[in-house]
């Protein structure tokens, strides 16, 4: 693997939006990139497109991904964005998987019981996908992984729990990017 967009070379950085399903990772994401100038990429829809699967798990009723195939797709997609000077807003629900070379900040969203309740409600999962969500939010499953998997230092906890959260978490990475980019220029 080439070295070209470690954090020492690129010239813009990348953010990992992390959190539970239903925290508000996409819609998020989608703010920084437009508000901020980053591009985002929906890790779960680059699944989808591009049938990163090795199967399926009967059980539990869903693919089985093939990490191999996705992690090969985004450095392809993370060393175009370092050749052209543009950064990365990815957003997915996990977040040891990924290089961590690939990310200079990691944000991982945080929601109340009740309104992830009603946003899992809303998206019609079953009872059982949603109890296992609310039990993992609950038990702060993805940040701990984010703790585990990237430097302390950049892996930030903030609540997304109204749309004013929203907006101070977009404003919280525009001011963060160019710190970055005055630090690193
Ligand atoms: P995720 O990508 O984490 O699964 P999402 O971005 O699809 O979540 O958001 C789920 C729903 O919740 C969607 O209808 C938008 C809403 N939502 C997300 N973040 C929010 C926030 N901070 N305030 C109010 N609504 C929010």
């Amino acid at each position: 693997m080439s070295d070209d967009n470690n954090n020492t070379e690129r010239k813009r950085p990348n953010i990992l939006v992390t959190g539970t399903p239903g925290v508000g990772k996409t819609a998020t994401a989608s703010l920084i990139a437009e508000k901020i100038g980053l591009k985002h990429i929906n890790v779960g829809e680059v699944i989808k497109q591009h049938k990163c699967y090795e199967g399926h798990d009967a059980e539990l009723d869903t693919h089985i991904l093939d990490e191999d195939k996705l992690l090969d797709l985004m450095e392809n997609m993370f060393q175009d964005c370092a050749d052209e000077n543009v950064g990365i807003v990815a957003d997915y629900h996990s977040c040891e998987l990924f290089p961590e070379r690939w990310f200079d900040l990691v944000l991982v969203l945080r929601t109340s019981t009740e309104n992830l309740f009603d946003r899992l409600t809303d998206r019609e999962y079953s009872e059982k996908k949603r109890s296992e969500n609310l039990e993992a939010e609950i038990m702060q499953v993805v940040l701990e992984e984010a703790r585990e998997s990237y430097d302390l230092e950049i892996v930030q906890e903030v609540q997304s729990n109204t749309v004013e959260d929203m907006e101070s978490n977009v404003e919280r990475c525009r001011v963060w990017m160019e710190q970055w980019i005055a630090n690193n220029s």
